[in-house]
């Protein structure tokens, strides 16, 4: 149906690394030739793509000199340009060398802590010249395997240090730039620092310029942790905090499956999308996924194509239930309206001072009223399922 064909506007977003991934695992090698970032771009304007995203390794082999480096900037420009693909977002490999082995901001050794920042401010400049609005910070790194071999208190500290000097540079450089600190519980860590977004959320608070940072949860990252996606994404929303997003799939409490979007907790998904598309998040839908390492190329692009398909398909199936009359009458018979309703906007006086609020208060009658969600609930399988 073509009101599934991905287009510009829909703002969809690869990361180079994801249909560049070569699919080696802790268990086997590359199954899978390197991609030329040229050839992604033009790939990726074709299936009706808006952007990429990029670690800088991805784009710049860390050795590259000085001319092959701009070399390799000028073809990557030269095919922005012939695409209009745009790159809403960069950030920093500082975890494939082994010199992040312990941690990048937060490593004990404080000269692998000064290179890493240096590291990260050197493609903050190529993100800034490249258009970039949201700079992401995964800390894959940042964490330990055992007690005492980190100070988490002390490790905190050095975490804020680095994103205050950041955020320092940024604002002294006069880049829009702000930044979307991505979450995640372990892996490769045994257990990683900001382990969910209610942590990252409440490690941006004691910040210097906590306006310049926000999240980027991914979908994989916090099902990994049992936890409710669209939940903490809709905490991330309240809080102004949704910078960014990583979509892609994942099948419960395991290893970071990575999958295309949609191949995961699909149910998940449908309320994902109907959150983000009701929501007011503006920005890029980015695709943070693996094509799995059984496939060639031409399964690489149907994955990248299913992503965007599949949110598509989402998107029109969470419109079409907010449109059903039924689910707008079995909203009312939960009484998502009375939650909508401020609790005491009488005041703190006229709470105490009221009866029926307490004394008089029917405690069994409200006790014996049924919430009607499982009516509900069928209600969103069946628009999901696409049997209404
Ligand atoms: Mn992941």
């Amino acid at each position: 149906m073509n009101e599934f064909v991905p287009a510009p506007e829909h703002r969809f977003t690869f990361g180079l690394w994801t249909v560049g991934w070569l699919g080696r695992d802790p268990f086997g090698e590359a199954t899978r030739a390197p991609l030329d970032p040229v050839e992604t771009v033009h790939r990726l304007a074709e299936l009706g793509a808006y952007g990429v995203s990029f670690h800088d390794d991805d784009l710049l082999p860390p050795d590259a000199g000085p001319d092959d480096r701009q070399a390799r900037i000028v073809r990557f420009r030269k095919a922005l340009d012939e695409t209009g693909l745009t790159v809403p977002m960069a950030t920093t490999n500082l975890f494939t060398h082994p010199v992040f082995k312990d941690g990048a901001f937060t490593a004990n050794d404080r000269d692998v802590r000064r290179y890493a920042l240096r590291k990260t401010i050197r493609n903050i400049d190529l993100a800034a010249e490249l258009g970039a609005g949201v700079y992401v910070a995964w800390g894959g790194r940042e964490g330990a395997e055992s007690g005492a071999a980190k100070d988490v208190r002390v490790a905190l500290d050095r975490l804020k240090e680095a994103f205050d000097l950041l955020a320092e540079y940024v604002t002294e450089q006069g880049y829009g730039l702000r930044f979307a600190i991505e979450p995640k519980p372990n892996e490769p860590r045994g257990d990683i620092l900001l382990p969910t977004v209610g942590n990252a959320l409440a490690f941006i608070e004691r910040l210097e310029r906590p306006e310049m940072f926000g999240v980027n949860p991914e979908v994989a990252h916090e099902q990994m942790a049992g936890l409710n996606f669209p939940h903490s994404i809709a905490q991330a929303l309240w809080a102004g905090k949704l910078f960014h997003i990583d979509l892609n799939g994942q099948s419960g409490i395991k290893y970071d499956q990575d999958l295309r979007f949609g191949a995961g907790n699909l149910r998940q998904d449908f309320w994902l999308v109907d959150l983000l598309e009701s929501g007011g998040y503006t920005g890029p839908r980015h695709f943070d996924f693996k094509p799995p390492r059984t496939e060639d190329m031409d399964g690489v692009w149907a994955s990248a194509a299913g992503c965007m398909r599949n949110y598509l398909v989402l998107k029109e199936r969470a419109a079409a239930f907010r449109a059903d009359p039924e689910v707008k009458a079995a909203l009312a018979a939960s009484r998502l309206d009375q939650l909508a309703l401020p609790t005491a906007e009488d005041g703190l006086q006229a709470l105490l001072a009221d009866r029926a609020a307490y004394e008089d208060f029917d405690r069994e009658a409200a006790a014996a009223r049924g919430m009607a969600f499982e009516r509900l609930d069928q209600l969103a399988v069946d628009h999901l399922l696409g049997t209404r």
